[in-house]
């Protein structure tokens, strides 16, 4: 199996820079959509075969180190009693508003949470066994309870940060319900095959510091500490954290996601070495044109400084992103990384 993306996780010296995509599967991707016509998103995720292939269609196209299993964070609220549709994100049909909507969450076992994609976790590990290895995800709390709490995406979540603010006693009941489905969840995955774990906290920019730290993270720590000892590497994205402060590295992770609003460079400042480093292309500046792209992994590789770094966006790839640029960002990261120019 190709290690580089583990060995990476892990600090280990590597030949070169290892890399992924977040939402590599998707949108921008012709043989994505024509899947996606014959079929609704929620199909795609319950179907084992069919979200094994999205799975691997990426990496068919393009030499990238690891894989990522295709769901989506509110995929497992479904077992929580929980119905979602997509529109095309999130949408919950009853948005949980009140004590008694919390209450009637269900906590499922470990067995029962999401059992298709862990299914789907069990055909790629065996399928991707001897190519790269299989990254398997969650939302973190927060950004969950955001989309249940608030009804859909926004921008600042204001039904959301209200509810967290004046409903205490619930949302605190929510943020716990949702860590122990969660660590069950992640759990499930690695016992099916899941070579290292994302927990996808997209929204943890509309919290100060302050209220992150004494209403969230607690619950992202149990989340990550529950997972003591299961040898996979943790890895923790918060998007837009850099008023969080050292947050993201008291969250109990291996590798620490940067979006592409921090420099690498500071991060691992901030952070220190204990870490690993995940990120930071501006998945915007694919559509651009080769140059532009070439000369940014250039200064993305050599703000990841080399040992530790694990090539990304700084966010989830954009639906219109032009598949000639993907080319040439994966390729310019092979590149420049291989030569020994950059980081050592
Ligand atoms: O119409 C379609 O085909 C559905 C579009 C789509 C896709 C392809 C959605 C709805 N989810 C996904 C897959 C998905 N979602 C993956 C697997 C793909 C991969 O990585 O290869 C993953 C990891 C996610 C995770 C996810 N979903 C996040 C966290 C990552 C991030 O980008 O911040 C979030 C915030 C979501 C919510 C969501 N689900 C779908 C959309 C379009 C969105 C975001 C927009 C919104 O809130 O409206």
């Amino acid at each position: 199996m190709n290690d580089l993306f583990l060995r990476a996780c892990r600090r280990e010296s590597v030949s070169r820079t290892p890399m992924w995509i977040m939402r590599q599967a998707g949108r921008y991707l012709p043989e994505y959509r024509e899947v996606r016509s014959k079929v609704d998103f929620r199909t795609l995720c319950e179907t084992p075969e069919l979200s094994a292939k999205v799975t691997l269609q990426p990496l068919a196209r393009f030499d990238l180190d690891a894989a990522i299993v295709f769901a989506d964070i509110m995929t497992p609220l479904e077992s929580m009693g929980v119905s979602i549709d997509f529109a095309p994100g999130p949408v919950i049909q009853d948005p949980i508003r009140d004590r008694a909507a919390v209450d009637q969450l269900r906590i499922p076992e470990k067995g029962e949470i999401a059992t298709n994609t862990v299914e789907t976790v069990r055909i790629l590990s065996r399928e991707l066994e001897s190519r790269v290895p299989l990254i398997g995800f969650a939302g973190a709390p927060l950004t969950v309870a955001a989309y249940l709490v608030e009804g859909k995406g926004s921008k600042d979540f204001n039904v959301f940060r209200s509810f967290l603010y004046r409903e205490r006693a619930a949302a605190d009941e929510l943020l716990d319900r949702l860590t122990q489905v969660t660590s069950r969840y992640l759990q499930a995955q690695i016992d099916a095959g899941a070579k290292a774990i994302q927990l996808f906290d997209s929204w943890a920019g509309i919290l100060s510091a302050r209220d992150y730290e004494s209403m969230i993270l607690p619950y992202v720590q149990r989340i990550f500490s529950s997972l003591d000892g299961c040898g996979v590497p943790r890895i923790y994205f918060a998007q837009d954290a850099a008023a969080l402060g050292t947050i993201p590295a008291r969250a109990g992770a291996d590798v620490i996601g940067v979006d592409w609003r921090t420099d690498l460079r500071d991060a691992r400042r901030l952070h220190g070495d204990g870490f690993a480093y995940q990120g930071n292309f501006d998945p915007a500046r694919l559509r651009t044109n080769s140059e532009v792209i070439e000369s940014e992994v250039k200064r993305v590789l050599e703000s990841g400084g080399g040992t530790g770094h694990i090539f990304n966006l700084g966010h989830g790839i954009l639906p219109d992103t032009p598949i000639e640029s993907v080319h040439t960002l994966v390729d310019a990261v092979r590149r420049f990384s291989s030569t020994g120019e950059i980081g050592s």
